[in-house]
């Protein structure tokens, strides 16, 4: 009886505790537990999880110690109950910090209920190397004569372990790339390690907890290197040594022993060096390996290396190193065979289903010296032949020697491929699916956003943006995954922001190729066109490309709420806006090489009539106005007086003299191309008064062209938010809905997994266009994919409310979708818009996130008959009913998950 009295009490403890708010997802800098923070004030951020609705944050207390279970004592810093709702983004305020040391954090919160949380679990970041002298390890290459070639040099060193290791840290970069094991393990699960930074000014460095890769005895270090970014053969015109000839590793284990001791293992002149299976390895074209040179067991400690060379000591730069905060390559997705076959020509070709980014893995079984090749293509032809010219001059080809005998595994190290086919040569026999595994390689950002919908061709030009994100997010943002370019082109990379912020946690991603966006920037403040910069140096200061440095920034800031990405890219913004300044005659930017509405609906065969050519410099005026705005929105957050009051005089004048020179009495573009009235529009160029009849003559236009866009790069991604917000969302649902060239859907119809570079990369009538330049893997037009999330599902941000703090829910019904259903992971949390209709109902289910609010706007023209869980909405005391428009009824309501049903009767 006893028993039971206790065990029921256990159970309502435990239920009562379930019901109460909890602390979880605690992060530091956007990470769990991360390895090598170099920030002397990591921030933290946590999120709550409630069961009752209205669920705020009222105050907060950290607590943050030395060891797991220190909590009680010694703490580095306490902060008591801070009286705040912040619960992302706070900075370390305690005792300093020590290079290598591991620090340990909890949190609890008081919530609006009255009650005080149970403290978090323990959450720990460990902190990298701080000065250039805690880097006691030498930098070395190999020290045999390079063939030409360059095989991949292997770098080793075998110690000695006799006492019992507590922790070990292994700190490792290189110039080029690295794979580094002990005793025979890959260290971590990264791969294009460093990662492509702008190398000559900031080196990024990895750590790895390696506590439990040693045996008692003899150990070995072994590390192979690749040529990778650094010096292999790569970017346009495919130069080698881009950032030096030289390849080299830079590697420091530390280790402390059970006992106290601590002993360091550094890459210094003990080491060896020879060279193994990868006889040579460039990004674009390919790896190849031939096993019979393979130095079997090289990195395990039985090797015998006595034949190997030294190495040479080379005194490079430490103090350029940075820890690493992006999120690095890691494996993702595997495919197998989905079709084998060959083809008219005879070839033998693995269709894998999917355009991806990443490798084949095989297996095979043949003779010594048999010849292995494999080749990657994007698509067939329209005779279902293999087609590579799209890649330019990249081979894309792995090439494999057998050892013979036993079967062999192989896979490429340091190159990547965009593919969906391969072909495959010298095999003996047949081709069996089991053998080959395609892989999916891209930065391990967090999934934080889906959206499917009642429209399966919509559904899969979301998966093509998805997939385009993967296939581009390979540590940089690239234009595309294949050809001889796979380079951070700036235009790219802000038109697709916005919709990559919903479906990855690309903050750390972007944070890092702002800074590198920042150190590539020219002393006059214009910006390369590429970013790491790898081009000729005339190569800058583009309109809509350039602007990536403000555009970027800002909408960082608005979907992660993190101010710092303002403070420390503020120099860079204002230099470029001040660049383009400088470029100015009377405020017209008027010069310059811009690429303009790069890759517009262009007239081939007179379809529709006209093709749609926007005046560049219309364009460049357009930007130029909005990086002023975006520079004083950040001028004005970070409390810049002076520069808000400065760029306010100069947006008026930039905007003036567009007027003058880029609009008719009557209020037309001279262009008079969708694009000149979108960016006019989105951009706020025009004055209150012209806007509707220029919203007018967009929509115009579009049905000119038969409901069709013409929009490029420039124009594509605010083409839809335009005609959302003039009344015109319904044509922007016949846009998305459209499927014949050029729309989002048309790709789609011709079997596309991956968004195009160009709206007809493949013709109406099958044939390709033109080879130099037609990428199946693009993301820029996928840039729709933020109207979809912000506008049909209707997540979006309130006013002021950057991070989600606040949040709009505002979903639009029309196409022809009877449910659309998004959720995204917004800083607090899972929020999410469902909506359905039921026959003469509409279904609105949504999640909001403990610690904001929301404001859902309803599509309803009175209260009449809506209901809430069941209850009228009227009658509710949680919701607040805060506005009701013509045909809309905005309410206020908290954290929780609400279902509304509302009358509703179908458009005709
Ligand atoms: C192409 C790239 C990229 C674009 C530039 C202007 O080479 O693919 O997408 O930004 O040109």
């Amino acid at each position: 009886m006893i028993k039971r009295i206790i065990l029921l009490c256990l159970f309502l403890q435990i239920v009562t505790v379930k019901a109460q708010t909890q602390v979880t997802s605690l992060t530091t800098e956007g990470l769990t537990n991360p390895l090598g923070i170099d920030n002397l004030q990591p921030h933290f951020s946590w999120q709550l999880i409630a069961k009752q609705r209205n669920t705020m944050q009222l105050a907060y207390e950290i607590k943050v110690a030395e060891s797991e279970t220190g909590f009680n004592k010694d703490l580095l810093w306490s902060t008591g109950k801070v009286i705040s709702d912040q619960s992302i983004h706070i900075p370390y305020g305690g005792k300093p910090l020590e290079a290598g040391k591991r620090y340990y954090w909890q949190v609890r919160i008081w919530d609006n209920k009255g009650k005080l949380t149970t403290w978090s679990n323990v959450a720990y970041w460990q902190m990298g190397l701080l000065k250039e002298n805690d880097w006691q390890a030498q930098w070395i290459s190999p020290g045999y004569a390079e063939e030409n070639d360059r095989p991949s040099p292997l770098l080793r060193k075998e110690f000695k372990i006799n006492k019992k290791v507590k922790s070990a840290t292994a700190y490792i970069t290189a110039h080029g790339l690295y794979e580094a094991q002990i005793n025979g393990k890959k260290i971590g699960d990264k791969y294009f390690t460093p990662g492509w930074t702008s190398y000559k000014k900031r080196l990024q460095y990895q750590v790895y907890d390696v506590s439990d890769m040693f045996i008692n005895g003899n150990n070995a270090i072994g590390v192979m290197l690749g040529s990778g970014w650094y010096r292999g053969y790569f970017s346009l015109g495919n130069f080698k040594d881009i950032y030096g000839s030289d390849i080299s590793l830079l590697f420091q284990l530390n280790i402390t022993y059970t006992d106290g001791s601590t002993e360091t293992i550094n890459s210094d002149g003990s080491w060896k060096s020879s060279t193994g299976a990868v006889r040579s390895s460039n990004i674009y074209a390919g790896e190849v390996i031939d096993a019979r040179l393979e130095k079997i067991g090289w990195a395990t400690p039985e090797f015998n290396d006595k034949d190997w060379s030294g190495v040479k000591v080379q005194s490079f730069p430490k103090n350029i190193l940075i820890g690493t905060y992006n999120e690095s390559v890691t494996r993702h997705e595997k495919f197998i065979p989905k079709k084998i076959f060959t083809t008219p020509k005879g070839d033998q070709i693995i269709d894998f289903g999917q355009n991806l980014v990443g490798w084949v893995t095989l297996k095979v079984k043949g003779e010594v010296g048999q010849k292995i090749t494999v080749s990657h293509a994007e698509v067939l032809d329209k005779d279902g032949n293999f087609y590579t010219e799209n890649l330019r001059i990249a081979k894309a080809q792995d090439i494999y020697i057998l050892k013979g005998g036993k079967q062999e595994t192989f896979e490429p190290h340091f190159t990547w491929h965009g593919f969906r086919y391969v072909k495959l040569e010298g095999f003996s026999g047949e081709l069996k699916p089991e053998d080959f595994e395609a892989c999916a390689l891209y930065s391990n950002m967090e999934k934080t956003g889906s959206f499917t919908t009642s429209n399966e061709l919509i559904n899969q030009l979301q998966h093509n943006i998805e997939w385009g994100l993967k296939g581009n997010f390979l540590d940089v943002p690239t234009d595309c995954p294949q050809r001889d370019e796979r380079l951070g082109w700036t235009g790219d990379a802000q038109v697709f922001f916005r919709t990559a912020s919903f479906l990855r946690g690309v903050n750390n991603f972007f944070v890092k190729w702002m800074k590198d966006l920042a150190a590539d920037q020219f002393p006059d403040g214009s910006v390369t066109h590429v970013v790491p910069n790898v081009l000729a140096d005339f190569e800058r200061g583009s309109s809509g490309w350039g602007d990536a440095a403000t555009i970027i920034p800002w909408n960082m800031y608005l979907a992660y709420g993190d101010k710092r990405i303002l403070e420390t890219q503020y120099q860079s913004m204002k230099n470029w806006v001040n660049y383009i300044q400088s470029q100015s005659k009377n405020n017209l930017w008027k010069q310059g090489r811009h690429f303009g509405d790069w890759l517009f609906y262009n007239v081939q065969d007179d379809l529709f009539g006209d093709s749609a050519i926007t005046n560049k410099y219309l364009i460049a005026q357009c930007f130029y106005a909005h990086s002023v705005q975006l520079l004083i929105n950040t001028a004005e957050v970070l409390g810049r007086n002076d520069d808000v009051k400065g760029y306010n005089l100069l947006l008026q004048e930039i905007k003036d003299a567009f007027l003058n020179e880029y609009t008719t009495a009557n209020g037309a573009t001279v262009s008079d191309t969708q694009t000149s009235y979108v960016l006019a529009l989105h951009f706020d160029m025009l004055p209150e008064k012209l806007r509707q009849q220029a919203a007018d003559r967009l929509a115009a236009n579009i049905r000119r062209y038969d409901t069709h866009l013409t929009t490029g790069f420039l124009g594509t991604p605010y083409l839809c938010h335009v005609l959302s917000r003039f009344n015109y969302t319904d044509l922007a649902f016949e846009l998305l809905l459209q499927k014949t060239y050029p729309s989002w859907l048309y790709p789609v119809t011709k079997d596309a997994t991956t968004i195009w570079e160009r709206w007809d990369g493949i013709k109406p009538d099958g044939s390709f266009e033109n080879s130099d330049m037609n990428s199946f893997n693009h993301y820029a037009y996928g840039a729709i994919g933020d109207w979809m999330y912000r506008v049909v599902a209707g997540l979006d941000i309130e006013g002021d409310g950057i991070g989600y703090k606040k949040i709009r829910i505002h979903p639009h019904i029309g196409g022809d979708f009877n449910y659309v259903s998004a959720d995204y992971k917004t800083p607090y949390g899972k929020l999410s818009s469902n909506w359905k209709i039921n026959g003469n109902k509409l279904n609105l289910k949504t999640e909001i996130p403990p610690n904001t609010v929301a404001y859902i706007n309803i599509p309803a023209s009175s209260l009449e008959g809506i209901t809430e869980s069941g209850k009228n909405l009227s009658a509710s005391k949680e919701i607040e009913i805060v506005e009701k428009k013509e045909n809309s009824i905005v309410v206020k309501a908290g954290s929780g998950i609400y279902e509304f049903s509302i009358p509703y009767t179908m458009k005709k």
